[in-house]
């Protein structure tokens, strides 16, 4: 049995590309593991948030992680500022970090360019997420292809830890799934998907209902070939929306471009609609019985009470090999 995190930021309503990339893989891991999964809404305020929508699609993200089967008896779920250990222990890492490897970061190249008001948070964005993974002495991050220099920044952040101060912190690897583990944008190809876009148009939320699905397949950028054929370099639209259908229909993408063989984007774009559509159906379904029941925050409560209780652990761990404890607790 290994020790599973992830965690997933509040900042918009969940996107096909984050249920693909990752949320779709915990639900598969939860069976054999001790897993824990994290709203990691400390993470989202790094760029401006509007209170009461911070409020809304942190519930909403938990709602949601329940609707596509995480299990509560298998997986603790809980909210990242309701375990503070998270922030006490990023803290710590923030000071091991350094400012060079930090503005080295894509994540923060790519939502800093040109902006004015850039937050201090948005730099020391990875060492929170290291201590998030590494309070739970986590063994594997299962996380979308944008995550994985983020990873390599937490393991080399453990490792000198360990050096420096004591062999505290297990060393976590990375699991990318080979397919969906990139999805792009529907507007523009080129780009990943992203739950903060401005353009609600560039994605498919995992709320959206039937027309609006239909609507944003229809409009998906493809070409002027009208041929359903995977090539990901001179055809990036339409194999993307490959990619899409394949794992929401659970087919391999030539078995698809087979059943398409001599017919327009038309006919793939309705079919792909109603896949989606049917996989979204009963998860929205579950979603809004969950959204307003004290079911949900039992849930949360005892997930922050079993998180705690194991952060804590491994913060007191760490403080002592730091010096920062008076006496021995
Ligand atoms: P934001 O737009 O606020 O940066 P995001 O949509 O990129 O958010 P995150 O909360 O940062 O989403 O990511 C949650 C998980 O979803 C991560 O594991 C991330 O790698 C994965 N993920 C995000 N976008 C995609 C995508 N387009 N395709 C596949 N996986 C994705
Ligand atoms: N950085 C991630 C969200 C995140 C995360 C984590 C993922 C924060 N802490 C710990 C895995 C493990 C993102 O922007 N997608």
């Amino acid at each position: 049995m290994k020790t599973i995190f992830s965690g997933i930021q509040p900042s918009g309503t969940l996107t096909i590309g984050n249920y693909l990339g990752a949320m779709k893989h915990f639900v598969d891991l939860q069976e054999n593991n001790d897993c824990f999964f994290c709203i990691v809404n400390q993470h989202a305020i790094t760029v401006p948030q509007d209170k009461q929508e911070l409020k809304k699609h942190t519930r909403s993200l938990a709602a949601l992680y329940l609707a596509v089967g995480i299990d509560p008896d298998k997986s603790t779920l809980f909210i990242q500022s309701e375990v503070p250990a998270h922030a006490q222990l990023g803290w710590m890492l923030q000071c091991v970090s350094y400012i060079g490897e930090l503005e080295r970061m894509t994540q923060f190249k790519d939502k800093s360019h040109g902006k004015e008001g850039v937050s201090a948070g948005l730099l020391t964005y990875p060492p929170l997420m290291a201590a998030d993974i590494l309070l739970y002495n986590t063994d594997i991050v299962p996380v979308g292809e944008d995550q994985k220099q983020h990873l390599e920044l937490s393991r080399n952040l453990a490792e000198r830890f360990n050096n420096k101060f004591n062999d505290i912190f297990t060393i976590p690897e990375v699991s990318i799934p080979k397919v969906g583990a990139r999805i792009m944008s529907l507007t523009e190809p080129s780009k990943k998907m992203s739950k903060s876009s401005d353009n609600p148009k560039s994605f498919i939320s995992m709320l959206d209902d039937e027309k609006q699905i239909t609507k944003k397949i229809k409009s998906a950028v493809t070409d002027s070939d009208n041929t359903v054929r995977f090539d990901k370099e001179n055809k990036p639209g339409v194999s993307n929306l490959l990619s899409i259908y394949s794992l929401f229909a659970d087919k391999p993408v030539d078995e698809i471009e087979a059943m398409y063989a001599g017919k327009g984007y038309g006919d793939f774009k309705q079919d792909l609609a109603d896949v989606v559509v049917g996989v979204l159906k009963p998860i929205q379904e579950r979603y809004y019985e969950l959204i307003n029941s004290d079911e949900l925050d039992q849930i949360l409560d005892q997930g922050a009470e079993k998180a705690n209780h194991r952060a804590r652990k491994t913060l007191i761990k760490a403080e002592r090999a730091m010096g920062l404890e008076r006496k021995r607790r």
